[in-house]
């Protein structure tokens, strides 16, 4: 990279003092990843105040030729929002662009800018009446861009999809500085290639998303959360089957928890407690919800696990008795990331398969694993109702760390070759970002990677949009 000194100046006649952090103290946080994979370095962050300024600071980037990382809460699970070792990319950060635009509760629609975090977005819909039905562990953190960006899924996929199912609309900065406002609340909007489904999922590779109109759904009034102990996790599969019968449009998730993945949670998460008298090999959240008032699901889910109870599917389960109870019943599933991080050092697969080969996943997959690292802890967790299992791997115990850490392709090829075997996907919801572009060649080779090239070379030829993401 050309000497940056005279672009940071014409940035901060942009942005100002407040927008541009150039002190080692202060861009330390946003230059390495949530899991530590990755160190990088960088000259600047740039925080633009609004679309505008992020818009006159990529067209100087673009002019000086100068590689950008876009990022939001820097919560990537594959390093998607860190800049390189080698100082010579700016960090573009959305997190003061984070203001609600609209929200109108009759078109069902949150307009709402890049930098809000998840959670904000959640609580604004929540205030009016409606949900946003996207729900993920760090959505504390996590941004709108950056979820958009990647594509997240989540809690509540089995019954609202995932982050692009929820988008009417999109504000992009392109790599070239030009803004697209697509920002379109329609339900229905045929007219050629859709833009707005380009970018959500392109990890930042081919412009900024700035803004978003998202879809809203009602908000439930009844919820039933029940906790319940399995025997294997082709006993989930088969409770998951029985809710399904039951009453499919009920489901808002179906969760599963390992046993082990569960102690580390109970070992390192404060006041997690396990609603249930006995440890089991797997654990099962489901939550049924609906709009309506009364609308039955406590009795529903009742009679569900009574049945499942009596056939020996289910071998004990609590119903959450108050909103205190369900939350710590979540707790208990989304502190997992938190205690497999406390545990030690864990290798993470996000994968997905057809939810009918879960149980056959789960199993192969351990063998594999437990043949190839003697004494690691496999750790199966995840989206069960949406066939999305992050197969983790915990290092044996007293292992040295960073032994382990070097294992990690070998492990993701391990049980990248398991989701091959049932038609899966080696990234479910995570993204590729820095982690996993060397695996796009086996399994998104031939036409499908030459396209994505194309439409690189396209929006960004001089290749300065977060370089080294996602494509190879
Ligand atoms: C979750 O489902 C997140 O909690 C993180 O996707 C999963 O830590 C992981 O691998
Ligand atoms: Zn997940």
């Amino acid at each position: 990279m050309p000497d940056t000194a005279p672009l940071l100046d014409r940035i901060r006649a942009v942005v100002g003092d407040r927008g541009l952090l150039t002190e080692e103290s202060d861009t330390a946080a946003y230059t390495q990843d949530w899991r530590k994979l990755y160190q990088g370095r960088t000259r600047a962050v740039i925080r633009p105040a609004n679309t505008e300024e992020l818009a006159a600071v990529v067209t100087l980037c673009a002019e000086a030729g100068a590689p950008i990382v876009p990022q939001g809460g820097n919560t990537s699970m594959v390093g998607g929002a860190v800049p390189n070792a080698d100082n010579s990319e700016l960090v573009l950060s959305t997190a003061r662009m984070n203001r609600i635009r609209d929200l109108d509760p009759v078109d069902m629609t949150l307009t709402i800018e890049a930098g809000a975090t998840l959670k904000a977005a959640q609580m604004a819909a929540a205030e009016r009446g409606c949900l946003l039905p996207l729900s993920i562990a760090s959505e504390g953190t996590a941004q709108i861009g950056g979820v958009l960006a990647v594509n997240a899924g989540g809690n509540n996929t089995v019954r609202y999809g995932n982050a692009r199912d929820l988008v009417l609309g999109l504000e992009v900065v392109l790599p070239d500085g030009t803004i697209w406002n697509g920002l379109r609340r329609l339900r229905k909007d045929n007219t050629g290639y859709c833009l707005r489904q380009l970018f959500v999922g392109s990890e930042g590779t081919l412009g900024i998303i700035t803004a978003a109109v998202l879809k809203l759904a009602p908000a439930p009034k009844d919820v039933a959360v029940a906790f319940c102990s399995l025997e294997s996790a082709a006993k989930a599969l088969e409770l998951f089957a029985r809710v399904q019968a039951y009453d499919a449009a009920s489901i808002g998730a179906f969760e599963l928890m390992s046993g082990l993945g569960t102690d580390f949670v109970l070992k390192h998460i404060p006041n997690a407690v396990l609603p249930l008298a006995e440890k089991a090999p797997f654990y099962a959240l489901v939550e049924l919800a609906t709009p309506r008032p009364n609308g039955g699901m406590r009795g529903a889910i009742e009679e569900i696990l009574e049945k499942a109870l009596e056939d020996g599917v289910v071998s004990d389960a609590a119903i959450a008795e108050s909103d205190a109870q369900r939350a710590a019943f979540w707790r208990l599933r989304e502190e997992h990331s938190e205690a497999q991080k406390r545990e030690g050092a864990s290798v993470k697969n996000d994968v997905s398969v057809p939810v009918s080969k879960v149980p056959a996943f789960i199993a192969k997959a351990t063998a594999a694993c437990e043949a190839l690292i003697p004494g690691v802890r496999c750790v199966p967790f995840g989206h069960m109702g949406d066939g999305n299992i992050h197969f983790n791997l915990e290092q044996p115990e007293g292992a040295d760390p960073a032994w382990f850490l070097e294992q990690d392709h070998a492990i993701m090829e391990t049980v990248n070759a398991v989701v091959r075997e049932y038609d899966g996907s080696f990234s479910a919801e995570h993204g590729i970002g820095k982690l996993k572009p060397y695996m796009m060649p086996d399994w998104r080779g031939g036409a499908e990677l030459a396209i994505m090239q194309r439409i690189k070379a396209a929006l960004d030829p001089a290749g300065i949009m977060n370089p080294g993401k996602v494509l190879p």
